[in-house]
């Protein structure tokens, strides 16, 4: 109750921030793309992770409109860093909301950031329920040009049929194959098919959670197109991002 009642202030006390980390193409070895992950700097308890109060947070409905400030920053921040595409989460509940479409396209049209720069991750669980509007809304936010990125893939229910009828435009292997991909045959086995598969349906494939070189080899060996994880970067707040990604070119 004390943390839902500081979380009500967070918003107003500016107390939400936007960390980011670098999505980096392999072949180009160049910087393609950067997630943003939200950060909630409280007074006494410093700063909380995602983890613990966004479950607060979409109890609440408080997510629809941290939700929205989540994409309204991460649109703008993104104007600052040209060519970026920017990565952001969309909670389950958030996708639900009647307004989630005008919403993205409100942002869009007040921060001026083309379309094709914004993508959205959702994962597999906002498909499960009812999959034909988890399908419509789908098909309107690719109607607006934005990306769409299937986040976790395999943690959940990874239907095959999901890939067949949505429009996605990248899977993100969890970062549980990549962390087992030196020491488990079944984890590479894994996520070489996710691969194959991905590739094969036009699709991105983004590994997660890439901590060692013998991972980034092994994956570039599969042909994986794009990493992400802290051997190539941590998230970080946009000033540290600039500086960054003005070191990598
Ligand atoms: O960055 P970190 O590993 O602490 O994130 C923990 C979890 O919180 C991850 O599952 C991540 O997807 C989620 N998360 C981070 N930022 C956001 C956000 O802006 N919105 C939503 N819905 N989830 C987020
Ligand atoms: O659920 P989602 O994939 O959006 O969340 C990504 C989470 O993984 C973030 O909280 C981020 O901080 C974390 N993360 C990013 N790279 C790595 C990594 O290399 N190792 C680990 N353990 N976590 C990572
Ligand atoms: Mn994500
Ligand atoms: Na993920």
């Amino acid at each position: 109750k004390a943390l839902e009642y500081d979380l009500r202030q967070a918003l107003l006390k500016d107390e939400l921030e936007l960390h980011y980390q670098p999505l980096i193409d392999l072949e180009a070895q160049k910087v393609s793309a950067v997630e943003a992950l939200l950060r909630w700097r409280h007074p006494s308890r410093g700063l909380v992770s995602p983890g613990e109060f966004i479950p607060l947070a979409e109890e609440t409905g408080m997510i629809i409109s941290i939700g929205e400030w989540v994409l309204r920053t991460a649109c703008q921040q993104a104007l600052s860093w040209p060519g970026l595409r920017v990565a952001v989460n969309l909670s389950p509940v958030q996708f639900r909301h009647r307004e989630l479409v005008d919403t993205v396209k409100q942002v869009l049209e007040d921060t001026g950031l083309e379309p094709g720069r914004l993508e959205l991750e959702i994962t597999e669980s906002v498909l499960i329920n009812d999959t034909e509007a988890a399908l419509d809304i789908l098909s309107a936010l690719k109607g607006i040009g934005v990306h769409i990125a299937m986040d976790d893939f395999g943690t959940g229910y990874s239907s095959l049929g999901y890939l067949n009828s949505f429009p996605f435009d990248k899977i993100k292997i969890d970062k549980s194959f990549v962390t087992t991909l030196e020491d488990k045959v079944k984890s590479l086995a894994i996520v070489r098919s996710v691969i194959g598969l991905s590739e094969s349906l036009s699709m991105t494939t983004t590994a997660e959670g890439v901590e060692t070189m013998e991972q980034a080899m092994l994956l570039l060996g599969e042909g994986c197109k794009q990493v992400q994880g802290y051997f190539f970067g941590r998230p970080v707040p946009a000033l540290e991002m600039t500086a960054f990604l003005g070191n990598w070119q």
